[in-house]
């Protein structure tokens, strides 16, 4: 990719977030997957992130800003009222369309006001990528919150070239057609060169809704791409599956402090085998539905009382929508209904821990773990399936993992797939886990890793580049 062309990277959150502390304001890490995934790209590229940093008076805003401006990357905040948060984040966002993608349609709220004020927050997000962006910038939008910035960045007169990638996953058609404003949302998208989904499984969710909504549009399929072509404009859609900083994790662990920190994990433990999960709290993520699969492995399985505990790491998210709230509670009730049935002074059977881990932290309790449970209701991709696998530097640690999430169709070979509905079967994967050869085991955890380390961040970031960049860049990758 030629050096000059600068990044125009537009997101909800910018990968800081400024939050008050005891000396005052200052910029605290992002959570969530995008954030994660694309940190590790922009440390390499120069460019522009746009994006909301949370509540914050301007001056204090310019003055943390101004050193990371000299980095390299330039942070170019969006302002938003609490109403606009309101209405375009927590309504429109997360009330409607995250659970209508994650196929959970009892759970939306689809008010018709949230559809102006995600309109209008767009506008201010496109507004805000169109006055950094230069004629031959690469623009590349991000996620389900910004489906309409390409609309309004070509309604500015924006010609550049502009990408969109979606995190999460793309509904079938009989649930997206639920979505009130489905055309102009599925027409809006077209305004993008290139359209990216996590998975083949999206990618055919989603040619489904355009045959069915958009019939005058001509589709193309070339290889594992689909060209669409309307009005004189190509847009190329396909599927890049994201990935983690492979080396970055491997790395970390096998830091002294972190092998020292997982035995010491480990002795706390009592030298019971360990089960993790990690999550954002969130209903996607299926924690309570593992909760009942873990107390149906204890009483079915009397004999491995004692002997094995979970460790549920869940980071707060969302804390100001009341689901997410009464999800807190749903969880917290069923972890001590478990501990209180089956703990004893000297094991407990599930340890909590709710707030965000330090990487170091996150490195060793994955390095501790015998097995990791990730088993989500329903997920774009999922990173910590892949980031368990590259810390897994003894390579003996088990992988159960959802046959719903989108890393199932790269990581099938290697895990123990199940479904995250069937409390049975989590509860007979833990019990195939727990008694599996080391041998196999390792087989397992190094075709994982393997599949993990090659389909890395960089390589999805260069694979969407090179789309982004233009028909001919892909055909050079081709041809190389
Ligand atoms: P998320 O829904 O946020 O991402 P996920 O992919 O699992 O889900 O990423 C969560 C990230 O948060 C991971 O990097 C994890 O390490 C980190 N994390 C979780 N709990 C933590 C804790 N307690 N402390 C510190 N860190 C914690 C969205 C989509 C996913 C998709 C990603 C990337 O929903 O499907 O994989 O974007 O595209």
């Amino acid at each position: 990719m030629k050096a000059s062309r600068r990044m125009v990277l537009v997101s909800n959150r910018l990968p800081t977030t400024l939050e008050s502390g005891p000396d005052g304001p200052a910029l605290k890490p992002s959570s969530g997957g995008l954030v994660t995934a694309m940190r590790p790209v922009f440390q390499t590229r120069k460019g522009y992130w746009v994006g909301w940093l949370g509540e914050g008076r301007q001056e204090d805003v310019e003055r943390l800003l101004e050193p990371r401006a000299r980095e390299g990357c330039e942070l170019v905040p969006v302002a938003l009222t609490p109403s606009e948060r309101k209405g375009f984040y927590t309504g429109f966002s997360n009330e409607i369309v995250w659970p209508l993608f994650h196929d959970l349609q009892s759970r939306c709220n689809f008010d018709p006001g949230y559809w102006n004020s995600y309109t209008g927050v767009n506008r201010k997000f496109a507004e805000a990528a169109a006055r950094v962006a230069s004629a031959d910038a690469l623009i590349w939008v991000h996620d389900y919150h910004l489906m309409m910035v390409g609309e309004c960045l070509r309604g500015m007169g924006v010609q550049a070239r502009m990408g969109f990638f979606l995190h999460i996953p793309f509904p079938a058609l009989d649930i997206f057609e639920k979505l009130p404003w489905r055309s102009q949302i599925l027409r809006a998208l077209f305004q993008y060169d290139v359209i990216g989904l996590q998975t083949a499984r999206d990618q055919r969710n989603f040619l489904e809704c355009v045959r069915r909504l958009l019939p005058e549009m001509d589709l193309e399929r070339v290889d594992d791409e689909v060209r669409a072509r309307m009005d004189g404009r190509v847009t190329v859609i396909r599927s890049f599956p994201i990935g983690i900083d492979f080396d970055e994790f491997a790395h970390h662990a096998k830091q002294v402090e972190v092998t020292r920190r997982a035995e010491e994990i480990r002795r706390e433990l009592g030298g019971r085998k360990i089960v993790l999960g990690v999550d954002r709290l969130d209903y996607t993520k299926g924690v309570p539905e593992r909760l009942k699969a873990f107390q149906h492995f204890l009483a079915t399985w009397r004999n491995l009382r004692r002997k094995i505990s979970l460790v549920q790491v869940v980071v707060p998210s969302r804390e100001s929508i009341p689901e997410y709230h009464d999800l807190k509670m749903e969880t917290e009730r069923l972890i001590s209904q478990i501990n209180g049935q089956y703990g004893d002074p000297g094991w407990t059977p599930v340890h909590y821990i709710h707030r965000r881990v330090e990487r170091g932290e996150l490195v060793a309790l994955y390095r501790a773990a015998d097995t990791a449970l990730v088993t989500p209701l329903k997920d774009g991709m999922n990173l910590v399936a892949k980031e368990f696998c590259a810390a897994q530097e003894g390579e003996s640690g088990a992988l159960i993992l959802s046959e719903f999430a989108g890393a199932a169709e790269q990581l099938r070979e290697g895990s123990i797939l199940v479904n995250p509905y069937d409390m049975r079967g989590v509860a007979e994967a833990l019990h195939a886990a727990y008694r599996m050869p080391r041998t196999e085991r390792m087989e397992r955890m190094k075709k994982l890793r393997r599949t993990v380390r090659q389909a890395n961040v960089f390589r999805w970031c260069e694979d969407f580049c090179l789309y982004l960049e233009g028909a001919e860049a892909a055909k050079l990758r081709a041809a190389s």
